[in-house]
């Protein structure tokens, strides 16, 4: 618990897939991530703002705009930040090497740790296609594999031309459910190749909204996961030691007591039997039972809940 004294400073910290403007975003947890942890370099890996679903329908509560705007104090307050960005936030590639508020964007980047490790950062979208095809362009080789990013690029700019979305690979994958394993494995395989061609010792990215950090071949692969489910960050020390930062795990306790009307919604886990036997005797005691009888749908537990 001393830890909790002092808040913790890292060299560098990586968050991705935030998909502000969503309902899923976890704004109010990484809010608190932000304000309890600092950093010299902050990257935004991509999909930190979600402007295809921006463009269906408007929704932007105010913790989302919070998020923006506490990014944007540690950049003014003397924070490095750079922005890679990803396929739900690409209007923001046509700004790539351009600098908004003292946020670099840049398409991608090459960083170096306190001890000397090259790592590639992206965002990941480029090996959608790879990943779809992974099994025959391990046979077909590296030039099928290059064309398979560049169709990737091409097909995606043809999509976006005739208004559909991006063709997501999270959602992909919640379809799929059995070969998820498969598809990440694969990812993680492809972005590693990618890192090696181009003789980084290391490899972060997002995209996929599953963190990991762990060797493939040579390459050290870093996933920063996201903060739809997970809220998960990768951090560097001092030292350059790399490490993935649970937050929802981490803060769970903290969270669940400063919302005291949580009790109510957490009562479900009761099992539904009990909860219905719960509100039957609320029902009768207070007379709910008998006016709902009145209108005679016969479903009182439905409605008072
Ligand atoms: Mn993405």
């Amino acid at each position: 618990m001393t830890a909790m004294m002092l808040k913790p400073h890292y060299r560098t910290v990586w968050i991705s897939d935030v998909h502000l403007g969503t309902r899923g975003c976890q704004a109010d947890l990484l809010l608190d991530f932000l304000n309890e942890v600092t950093a010299d370099t902050y990257y935004l890996v991509g999909d930190i703002i979600d402007g295809w679903r921006l463009k269906k329908s408007w929704y932007w509560p105010e913790s989302h705009h919070a998020v923006i705007t506490t990014i944007m104090d540690k950049a003014k307050n003397g924070a490095k930040v750079i922005f890679v960005p990803g396929n739900h936030d690409e209007f923001a590639r046509e700004f790539v090497d351009m600098t908004f508020g003292h946020i670099d964007v840049k398409m991608n980047d090459i960083h170096e740790t306190a001890d000397g490790k090259k790592l590639l950062i992206i965002h990941g979208d480029e090996f959608d296609g790879v990943v779809k095809y992974a099994k025959w362009l391990a046979y077909l080789g590296d030039t099928a594999y290059n064309l398979a990013i560049a169709l990737n690029r091409y097909y995606n700019g043809i999509r976006r031309k005739l208004g559909y979305g991006y063709w997501s690979l999270s959602a992909y994958l919640k379809n799929r459910v059995k070969n998820a394993v498969q598809f990440v494995c694969n990812f993680e395989t492809a972005v590693a190749h990618e890192a090696a061609k181009r003789k980084v010792d290391g490899v972060v990215c997002g995209h996929i909204h599953h963190a990991e950090k762990r060797m493939i071949g040579d390459v050290l692969y870093c996933n920063d996961g996201d903060w739809v489910e997970s809220c998960t960050a990768l951090v560097e020390d001092k030292n350059g030691k790399l490490e993935l930062l649970y937050w929802a795990e981490m803060r769970q306790m903290a969270m669940t007591h400063s919302q005291p009307g949580r009790d109510a919604a957490s009562s479900p886990s009761l099992g539904l039997g009990k909860l219905m036997s719960l509100f039957r005797i609320t029902g009768e005691s207070t007379g709910a039972a008998s006016q709902s009888s009145k209108k005679g749908n016969g479903t009182p537990i439905g409605k008072t809940a």
